[in-house]
């Protein structure tokens, strides 16, 4: 049965791969899972029919015959367990990567969200200039923490897996502020994971409701 996930109609990122359908999508690539992508409008998104799917009235959702998923950290999980590839076969490599989808989005994730939500939605509040230094300092530790923790490793813990692309997927999100920069090892971490396969076609895929093209290939 072919999956079916959904994704914004119009994303508010114009195709810059930011929004969280791009980590599902990137890990059906991975695995060779062909999958549909219904695309939802912001108001259709609220609407009872959608909250059936996502009591949050969000993208992604995930819909395989009877089974209805919603949180993208959740799908992956599912893509990944369900198909080779994304884990590993040893049991405590396998918990390990999952510690680390885990550490994306509780640990470092809400840091990233709380730099992208400040900057985007509380440039005129009159404490945005005292706020702004505490929520940057918050997710540099953070970062140097990752940073001495991937050391020069290649990926987080051994091969490439759903660990990786979850806090890949998270790191992307940093993009806009110019602050991954400031991180060369992770820097290059994102990059080595932007330049596999699976994910420039997941990229593409999404880029293609943006621009009303086909990816070429
Ligand atoms: N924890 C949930 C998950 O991981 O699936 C969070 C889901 C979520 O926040 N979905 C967002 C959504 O549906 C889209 S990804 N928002 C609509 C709404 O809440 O009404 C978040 C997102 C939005 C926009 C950008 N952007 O423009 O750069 C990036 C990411």
């Amino acid at each position: 049965m072919i999956p079916t996930i959904t994704a914004f109609e119009q994303s508010p990122d114009r195709g810059r791969g930011l929004s969280r359908d791009v980590r599902v999508r990137w890990a059906f690539e991975e695995v060779g899972q062909p999958h549909e992508v219904r695309l939802v409008s912001f108001s259709a998104m609220k609407e009872p029919g959608h909250r059936r799917l996502h009591p949050f009235g969000q993208i992604p959702t995930y819909e395989e015959g009877d089974l209805v998923l919603f949180e993208s950290g959740a799908i992956v999980l599912h893509i990944a367990e369900r198909h080779p590839g994304l884990l590993p076969d040893d049991a405590n490599a396998r918990a390990r990567a999952i510690t680390w989808m885990f550490a994306a989005l509780n640990s470092v994730e809400p840091l990233i969200l709380d730099l992208a939500n400040a900057r985007l939605l509380e440039r005129d509040q009159s404490w945005y200039a005292a706020r702004l230094p505490l929520v940057q300092d918050r997710l540099r530790h953070r970062l140097g923490e990752l940073t001495t923790r991937l050391g020069e490793a290649e990926w987080l813990d051994g091969a490439f897996s759903a660990g990786d692309l979850m806090m890949i997927s998270v790191l992307l999100r940093l993009k806009p502020s110019g602050m991954l920069d400031e991180y060369p090892k992770l820097s290059a971490y994102v990059a080595r994971g932007e330049a596999r396969p699976a994910y420039k076609r997941a990229f593409a895929a999404q880029l293609a409701v943006f621009t009303g093209k086909q990816p070429a290939g």
